[in-house]
């Protein structure tokens, strides 16, 4: 195994020229998220200030997080005012998808970034009607790496992971889950079809998420819903 992590990212700055040490580079990033930090505080205190819980999704493309959603505000969309901030890179598909009488939905599109941000998520709340929402749904663009650095003032976060992607995914991508208020291991209706090991992806699961509670449910059959549905009821 080669490990092609940068020794310097743990030692002082190098002196000397900062564009050939790569200083620059660091700095850079370090005040993006900075930023990011500072909006998702503002953004935090707003959810505060309108009672709103504030729930970001996070999973690779096609986990189903939209499918989710859609079921989700199928059984709890006439009991608690919700309403949906959805991003992708392009295209308003997934708010289509979710868009039904009294839960307002709103389109962010990203153009070419890998990840919404806190900034993003205040320009989408302007957009929408929110008196009398209690709970607000993020899905955020499918990717398993970027959204984890990005805090968007959330409440709980809610990591996806399918039962068509792979036993390892936790292991593999640890920030996504290590900052997981929550774990949803959907598909499960597939799982044996896959030949998906449930008990080894459980493992996976507890190894790198160990502080979140891990759900287990299929958004097509509804298996396993009733106690995600409580989970977000006791949330409000
Ligand atoms: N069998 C099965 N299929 C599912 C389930 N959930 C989602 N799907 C299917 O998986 C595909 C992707 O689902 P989406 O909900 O669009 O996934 P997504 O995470 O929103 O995708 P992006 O927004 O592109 O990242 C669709 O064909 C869904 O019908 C499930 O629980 N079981
Ligand atoms: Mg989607």
């Amino acid at each position: 195994m080669v490990d092609v992590r940068d020794p310097s990212d743990t030692l002082p700055p190098p002196p000397g020229d900062p564009v050939k040490s790569g200083r620059r580079t660091v700095d850079l990033q370090v005040r993006i998220l900075d930023e990011n930090d500072r909006r998702a505080a503002d953004n935090r205190a707003f959810f505060r200030e309108r009672g709103i819980r504030a729930l970001n999704f996070v999973s690779s493309p096609g986990s189903g997080k939209t499918t989710l959603l859609q079921r989700t505000l199928g059984a709890l969309a006439s009991e608690i005012g919700t309403a949906v901030l959805v991003g992708d890179l392009e295209t308003a598909n997934d708010a289509q998808r979710l868009r039904r009488p009294g839960v307002p939905v709103a389109q962010i599109t990203t153009g070419g970034t890998c990840h919404l941000d806190a900034a993003m998520i205040a320009r989408g709340l302007a957009a929408l009607p929110l008196d009398g929402v209690r709970l607000l749904f993020i899905e955020n663009v499918g990717n398993l790496v970027c959204p984890a650095s990005f805090d968007l003032g959330e409440n709980r976060r809610i990591t996806l992971v399918s039962c068509t992607e792979g036993e390892d995914k936790p292991l593999k991508y640890p920030p996504m889950f290590s900052s997981a208020h929550a774990v949803i291991l959907t598909k499960i209706d597939v799982a044996a079809a896959m030949e998906f090991d449930l008990d080894l992806a459980r493992n996976n699961i507890r190894r790198a998420a160990p502080q979140a509670e891990v759900f287990e449910l299929s958004a097509r059959t509804g298996e396993g819903f009733d106690a995600w549905l409580s989970y977000l009821r006791a949330l409000r």
